[in-house]
């Protein structure tokens, strides 16, 4: 037997280590394990990922390319050899870029494997050399980043290792247990060492069961808890004021923008009492340190942005960057500085400057209507403007889609499933399965997993970086992204080395070509003997306890750059969307919402990721079907019993799912743990139907969990099971 290292490709913030046992005489994968040895998978996988195997070997593997015979979405297809596939493909490619140039092309990808390589790796190089219309990766996590960012200079905090210093833990919007559990075992260590534990979220996940607290939040409005937060800590002088007048700018800005952001003002805002505010300010400035794990769940709303600015802004004030365990992590990715030019080589653009559509208005940009495709361009802040319908560019004609599935993932799910139906679009899916975005491919080009591939892969939960080697010869005529892309680009006719080097070459070209001091010390060599690597930093990591990367060195309380780009410079309240909705204006009303209509979030399934493992009988299994959480008193008022069919709708659609009625979410609530398959679900679609194309407050991102939906009984006899 050999034992074989290799890393998790999925977007999950844990980026485990495995081992792969394999039977060199059948070639075939035995057993999967995580990896004994690395500081945060500690020899565990997740339960979705500890079945890699199944996945992999699963009768539904794409394992030859496929030739559409049916009509556009049927999902029917006929085997092609590779050669075929790449001559037509790059015949019809070729056609296009004449006709219409080559941003006729574009292409739609995200995170289905983080690899470096078998993500933007190849394909990059073959999309600039192509000068194809140039994708914003937006769908996930650009409002919260931004915001961040522009308070500390990068997007880092604490190592997740050092959450078992911490002496107050917030899980603020993240449902640990179920999308990062490998951070738990720290948060264990502090709570062993007495630390309280506080879940701050719409949900009482099963997170929120574990740990000491569950604050309930109505969805999108955490930027006004942290603001609360601020008028206790100053108006209490909490303040850490050494910290403040070393490492900040803009404190006396702050003091007099907060004065009017009382507890008493947030507690209608965000549903937490205003002595549980004071209280939470209290505990927070007092804890040596405390630490904060965000995540993206709390930005994915009309006011995304601002609320993470305001949550980064707050450890500053308190000084608990200067501690081990102190701060905020929503993404570790700003300690890596990876050079990714000799990966990507964008120099093969050249000097044209091809448009940049927004991968979150999909919809919008495979309509042939001039309007919707000038919407469709990339404006992530507000001094940023779209293009007059005229100046929007050639009609998208070719779709190149690897490692995401739009049809069920993206907004506007009809508007997306409408654009992938026109005949006249050219629509090529690189897969493992065939998905709902699949069925509309009109080639359809099998891909291999993780354990059939190299990569190296970035983690944004901690900080080491991992080698995958692959542990088997690729299934069937299956392919590495890597090679498909290279297959294309010599269909193409493009003769640039580039398109020749092989993937080997290529990783370790990748890593021989970094220069910044956090790589130093990371090889080739020592990436093949050891699996990861830790980036050379110290230990204990503190990433701004003696200054931040931002032009002068300071954390951006008030910030230039934000009132250059349209944005209020200061923290400052932002409703989400559906309260602008709900009351005609941004104005807190004193009351309770009326909840006419309700607000739906769609958080993470805990046996999904994304929706790859939603299409396997055992993960949908243990998930059940397609549920909503409906708080006790809403079911009551509308007649809805645990178990009864029910639908939401609004303006972009509607949907069937089952009501799970609970204490769990809160009241004028709805949780749909998702993302489950279109097709698998009732009606043909998932909750994405509802979710319209709109952009949030930084980044250009979507708004899964700002959405508007009224919700009733479906009619009894018909659907009850
Ligand atoms: N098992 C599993 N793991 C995953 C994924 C998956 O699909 N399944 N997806 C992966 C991906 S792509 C990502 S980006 C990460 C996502 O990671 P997160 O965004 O951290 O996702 P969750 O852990 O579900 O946490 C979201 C939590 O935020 C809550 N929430 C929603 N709106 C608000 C709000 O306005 N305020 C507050 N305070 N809370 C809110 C939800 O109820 C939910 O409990 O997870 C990754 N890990
Ligand atoms: N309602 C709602 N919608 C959401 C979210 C939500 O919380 N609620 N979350 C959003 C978030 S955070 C994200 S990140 C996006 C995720 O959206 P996607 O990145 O599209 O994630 P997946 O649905 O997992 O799709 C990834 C696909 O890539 C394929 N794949 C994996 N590895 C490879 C490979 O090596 N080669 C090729 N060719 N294919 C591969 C998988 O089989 C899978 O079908 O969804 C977003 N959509
Ligand atoms: S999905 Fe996350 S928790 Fe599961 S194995 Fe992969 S990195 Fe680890
Ligand atoms: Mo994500």
């Amino acid at each position: 037997m050999s034992l074989i290292t290799g890393v998790c490709p999925h977007d999950c913030p844990d980026t485990c280590a495995w081992q792969v046992t394999t039977d060199p005489a059948t070639g075939r994968a035995l057993r999967i394990q995580g990896h004994p040895d690395h500081p945060l998978t500690q020899g565990r996988l997740c339960g979705k990922v500890s079945r890699y195997l199944e996945r992999t070997y699963h009768p539904d593997r794409l394992t030859t390319p496929l030739k559409r015979i049916g009509p556009k979405g049927a999902g029917r297809f006929q085997p092609i050899s590779w050669d075929q596939a790449i001559r037509e493909i790059t015949e019809r490619l070729g056609e296009i870029v004449a006709r219409f140039g080559p941003e006729a092309v574009m292409p739609f990808s995200y995170a289905g494997t983080m690899g470096v390589l078998q993500g933007e790796g190849m394909a990059s190089r073959f999309f600039y050399r192509l000068g194809a219309t140039r994708l914003a990766r937006t769908i996930c996590s650009e409002a919260g980043f931004e915001g961040f960012q522009y308070v500390t200079g990068r997007v880092m905090g604490p190592a997740p290792e050092d959450f078992a210093y911490a002496r107050l833990i917030l899980i603020w919007g993240n449902n640990t247990l179920t999308s990062n559990m490998h951070l738990w075992p720290f948060i264990l260590q502090a709570r062993k060492q007495g630390a309280g534990v506080i879940v701050i979220d719409p949900a009482r996940t099963r997170t929120a069961r574990a740990a000491d607290e569950w604050i309930p939040i109505r969805p999108g409005t955490d930027g006004a808890l942290a603001l609360a937060m601020m008028h206790v800590i100053i108006s209490e002088n909490l303040v850490d004021h050494d910290f403040v007048r070393a490492h900040t700018t803009g404190f006396e800005a702050l003091k007099a923008r907060v004065r009017e952001f009382t507890p008493a003002w947030a507690e209608p805002i965000t549903g937490v009492p205003a002595s549980r505010i004071e209280r939470l300010a209290r505990q927070y400035a007092a804890a040596r340190p405390a630490a904060i794990r965000v995540n993206y769940g709390l930005q994915r709303h009309g006011s995304g942005g601002m609320a993470m600015r305001n949550i980064a802004t707050l450890p500053a004030l308190v000084g608990h960057w200067r501690y081990r365990g102190g701060g905020v992590l929503l993404s570790s990715s700003g300690a890596f500085h990876l050079d990714m030019r000799v990966l990507r080589r964008p120099d093969l653009l050249g000097d044209r400057q091809p448009r940049t559509l927004n991968m979150i208005r999909l919809g919008d940009a495979l309509s042939l209507d001039r309007k919707r495709l000038a919407r469709a361009h990339y404006a992530a802040r507000p001094i940023d403007r779209k293009p007059a319908p005229e100046d929007a560019g050639p009609p998208v004609k070719a779709l190149i889609i690897y490692n995401s599935n739009p049809a069920a993932v993206a907004p506007d799910q009809n508007a997306v499933r409408a654009g992938l139906a026109r005949e006249d679009l050219l629509t090529i899916v690189l897969e493992h399965f065939q998905t709902d975005t699949a069925d509309f491919a009109d080639y359809l080009l099998p891909a291999t997993t993780q354990l059939e591939h190299w990569d190296i892969l970035k983690p944004y939960g901690h900080l080491y970086l991992a080698l995958n080697r692959p542990a088997i010869q690729p299934l069937g005529q299956s392919l590495p992204n890597s090679e498909i892309f290279r297959r294309l680009a010599r269909g193409m006719g493009f003769e640039e080395e580039a398109f020749n080097q092989d993937d080997v070459s290529m990783l370790r070209a990748f890593i021989e070509a970094q220069t910044h001091p956090t790589m130093a010390g990371i090889t080739w060599e020592r990436l093949l003997e050891q699996g990861f690597a830790r980036l050379n930093l110290p230990d204990p990591f503190l990433p701004f306890a003696h200054g931040f990367p931002t032009d002068d060195g300071t954390c951006h309380i008030y910030s230039q750059p934000m009132a250059e780009d349209g944005y209020d410079p200061l923290p400052a309240w932002v409703p989400p969307r559906w309260m602008i909705e709900e009351q005609g204006e941004a104005k807190p009303s004193s009351s309770v919402l009326s909840f006419q209509s309700f607000i739906l979030i769609s958080p993470p399934a805990h046996n999904f990721l994304n929706t790859t493992f939603a299409n396997l009988e055992r993960f949908r299994r243990r998930e059940g079907e397609p549920l909503v959480w409906v708080h006790p008193e809403d079911a009551r008022a509308r007649g809805i019993e645990d178990g009864d069919a029910v639908i939401l709708e609004n303006e972009q659609g509607r949907v069937q799912l089952t009501a799970r009625v609970t204490e769990d979410i809160m009241p004028g609530v709805l949780l749909a743990p998702t993302i489950w398959w279109a097709k698998l679900s009732p009606g043909g679609r998932n909750v994405n139907v509802l979710v319209p194309q709109v952009e949030t407050d930084m980044g250009g991102s979507p708004i899964f969990y700002d959405v508007r939906v009224r919700l009733e009984r479906a009619p009894r006899t018909a659907a009850r099971r």
